[in-house]
């Protein structure tokens, strides 16, 4: 058994019991009431799941198995002559809670590269679909394409019991992570560098090789690191994760779980607000002529877009109430790195003059900026032009999160998903008292 499955093992082993205790003895204790505002409005806030790899305090932002951002780019192993830490290892953390050693994450590194071996039929399907496809929807096809092969499907219809599953789904997990870097840089340079393709290269991590595979200098790899390790995970309600969890808990398997996941990860609401961002910000550069406006004209386009019933890309959030970490991790990297960059002097005067504009107009409740506001002008930036890209790295990242999730959603047992609706008769009928 590999390392990391044994202390998964032991892990799961002290995990289990907790819960058990919780559902036999505590089963009906109440945590929360639900309204039918929050029923009508998208379930928000209603406390309904579970998780102990990441929590969102509105606040405060997201903390990774306790960890704040800066602290887990301090505290995790670090690449060699690198800022950023291993993405293996921050997946090691992610999976056990404990920071790994160097050893632990060399082990993981050694696990990823003898899984990572994509089929050629997958490639072969990629080519075969029309090269103006969305690159989210080649990614999620190259992921289906592979369920053929997922350990879990295999063993479910061979018969494994119940306490087991977690172990097929942890193999597809690793099966499937280590081939994403290579599929997603074979679809950037299928559909933006005329299909020169650039194989991957054993020695480099797992950020490394991604950066590598792009056809990218120094410090994209550090760039790719980062960017995996904040776009992870960020609790179980969003719509990404709680798709991906919601998909296996019908034992779908990985493969379908990832997808669908990814799918979801590709709304404009969602993960897909990091490519309307770059757009947004273009069509204000190309209507000023490529002048930085003074913060009135930017106040100006920003109303307009309001005024014509859009969001603002970038800003807002369900649950957070302040600017988003991630958001500010970045934005530490562009002032350090690009401070001088025209699109990162156009996000930082947006980040001057939207909040209080969406106040001014009541409606956002959360009017600062969230992770997608900032991130595509680091890519634009280090060459990666192609907006409709990002929302691709953005799912690399969060599968990292999602897999850890359902692997300790099998572990831990938890059931097939199924809350409960009414008609809109019977919310009338309990508002009206008449129930
Ligand atoms: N621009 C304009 N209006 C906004 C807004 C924004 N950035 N953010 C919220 N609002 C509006 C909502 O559209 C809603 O309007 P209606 O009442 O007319 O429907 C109202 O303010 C209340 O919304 P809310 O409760 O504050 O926010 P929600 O929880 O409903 O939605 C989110 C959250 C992120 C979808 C929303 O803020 C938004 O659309 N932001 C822009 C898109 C974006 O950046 N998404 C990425 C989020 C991070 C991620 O998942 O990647």
């Amino acid at each position: 058994m590999s390392l990391l499955k044994e202390k998964l093992q032991e892990k799961i082993a002290i995990e289990r019991p907790r819960t058990e205790k919780l559902l036999k003895e505590y089963g009906n204790v109440k945590v929360d009431e639900v309204t039918i505002g929050q029923i009508i409005g998208g379930m928000r806030d209603i406390k309904s799941l579970v998780t102990d790899i990441s929590y969102l305090d509105p606040y405060e932002g997201i903390r990774f198995r306790g960890l704040t951002i800066p602290e887990v780019l301090e505290k995790l192993p670090k690449v060699p002559g690198a800022e950023m830490p291993y993405v293996e290892g921050f997946y090691y953390f992610l999976l056990t809670g404990d920071l790994p050693t160097e050893n632990e994450v060399n082990a993981i590194h050694e696990e990823f590269n003898s899984r990572k071996q994509v089929p050629d039929y997958v490639f072969k399907i990629i080519k075969s679909m029309p090269i103006d496809s969305h690159p989210m929807t080649m990614f999620a096809t190259a992921i289906m394409s592979m369920q053929k092969d997922s350990i879990f499907a295999k063993k479910y219809h061979e018969g494994v019991k119940k306490t087991d599953y977690w172990q097929y789904y942890f193999e597809d997990a690793l099966n499937l992570l280590a081939k994403l870097p290579e599929i997603a840089a074979f679809i950037y340079r299928l559909k933006y560098r005329n299909g020169d393709i650039i194989p991957p290269d054993p020695n480099l991590d797992f950020g490394g090789n991604f950066a590598h595979m792009m056809g990218i200098a120094k410090p994209y790899d550090d760039i790719s690191r980062l960017y995996f390790i904040l776009h992870s995970d960020h609790e179980s309600g969003n719509v990404s994760a709680h798709t991906g969890h919601l998909v296996a808990s019908a034992l779908s398997d990985m493969y379908y779980a990832i997808s669908a996941m990814l799918n979801g990860l590709a709304g404009p609401l969602h993960g897909l607000a990091n490519e309307e961002v770059l757009r947004w910000l273009h069509g204000v550069y190309a209507q000023l002529g490529g002048k930085i406006p003074t913060e009135e004209e930017m106040k100006k386009f920003v109303n307009d877009t309001l005024d014509a019933g859009k969001v603002i890309p970038g800003f807002g959030h369900a649950v957070l109430r302040k600017t988003d970490p991630r958001y500010m991790a970045q934005r530490e990297f562009c002032l350090k790195h690009l401070p001088d960059d025209p699109l990162f002097k156009y996000v930082d005067l947006l980040f001057k003059v939207v909040p209080d504009i969406l106040l001014a107009r009541g409606k956002a409740k959360n009017p600062w900026p969230n992770v997608d506001a900032q991130s595509g002008v680091i890519q634009w930036y280090y060459g990666v032009k192609e907006y409709d890209f990002y929302t691709v790295l953005f799912g690399i990242g969060r599968s990292l999160g999602v897999t850890a999730n359902i692997v300790w959603a099998r572990a831990l047992g938890y059931p097939i998903e199924r809350p409960k609706s009414l008609t809109t008769k019977m919310l009338e009928d309990i508002a009206f008292g008449k129930k």
